[in-house]
């Protein structure tokens, strides 16, 4: 309200550091199990908050490149994927960081044919939400402080794998064996290890997927309400800016 304000009389706007509404970017990490449907209940978000400035990023983008021995274990499918180990979490820390800010920030680009960051990265410019989507989204403290809403995605393991075989045979260029081998090499056991756990830290569990209409829309509700909130704290600061501009 500008009822503190002399009548007509409205505060030097231009004369405060400007700020876009939107460098307070709404940040949703989404975690849960290899194909428990993280990336379509992701885009299912998307499509339900019809905003202008929505981005998904892939922790896949902070993979550490294997070196050396372990490059060759990954070309092998003996390199452990699916372990917090693999990601590079202080620079996914820094990224956050950067885009919150409300800063232009470049994300690396991680090839899983050659086990190696592309020489290309990809620009992500002051989104009013981000949703961060990976086995690993809610793992590391840092990246849950800078989260507004953390959902881990529920599925049965049975239906994980299923869409995982389908998937890496389909779109990865794997066969049967190779991708059995790994599930229960690695998936399996680092799921009860690392990813179930974030279970106890998520606001939000939410099983069935994008069949789950209800909690989609709770979540496009909830964040369209903590924009609102973050336009109006932005507004007063800026009114509070002006004021004393004028107070001078
Ligand atoms: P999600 N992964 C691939 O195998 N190839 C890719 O191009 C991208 C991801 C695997 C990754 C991990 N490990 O097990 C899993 N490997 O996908 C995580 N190798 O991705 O949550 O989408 O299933
Ligand atoms: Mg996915």
């Amino acid at each position: 309200s500008r009822a503190h304000l002399p009548n007509g009389h409205f505060p030097v706007l231009q004369r405060a550091h400007y700020e876009p509404p939107w460098s307070n970017t709404s940040i949703i990490g989404v975690a849960g199990s290899s194909g428990s449907g993280k990336t379509s209940l992701s885009l299912a978000i998307i499509n339900q908050l019809s905003l202008p400035w929505v981005v998904l990023m892939s922790m896949d983008s902070f993979y550490i490149p294997p070196q050396g021995e372990q490059l060759q274990a990954a070309f092998r499918n003996e390199y452990d994927f699916d372990s917090p180990k693999a990601i590079d979490f202080d620079l996914l820390v820094e990224k956050l960081a950067e885009i919150k800010a409300g800063k232009k920030t470049d994300i690396p680009v991680y090839s899983f044919e050659k086990h190696a960051r592309l020489a290309h990265t990809t620009s992500i410019y002051s989104p009013h939400v981000l949703i961060l989507e990976g086995i690993f989204a809610l793992h590391d403290p840092r990246v849950r402080d800078m989260l507004d809403l953390k959902i881990f995605c529920e599925a049965e393991s049975d239906l994980c794998l299923s869409r995982r075989l389908i998937r890496d045979i389909r779109e990865r260029g794997r066969d049967i064996e190779g991708v059995i081998k790994q599930w229960f090499a690695f998936v399996k056991p680092n799921f009860t290890k690392y990813v179930e756990p974030q279970r106890n830290v998520a606001d939000l569990i939410v099983p069935r997927g994008i069949e789950n209409k209800v909690a989609i829309s709770m979540v496009s509700d909830r964040i369209h309400k903590t924009l609102k909130e973050k336009s109006k704290e932005h507004q007063q600061k800026l009114r509070h800016l002006g004021q004393v501009s004028e107070d001078m």
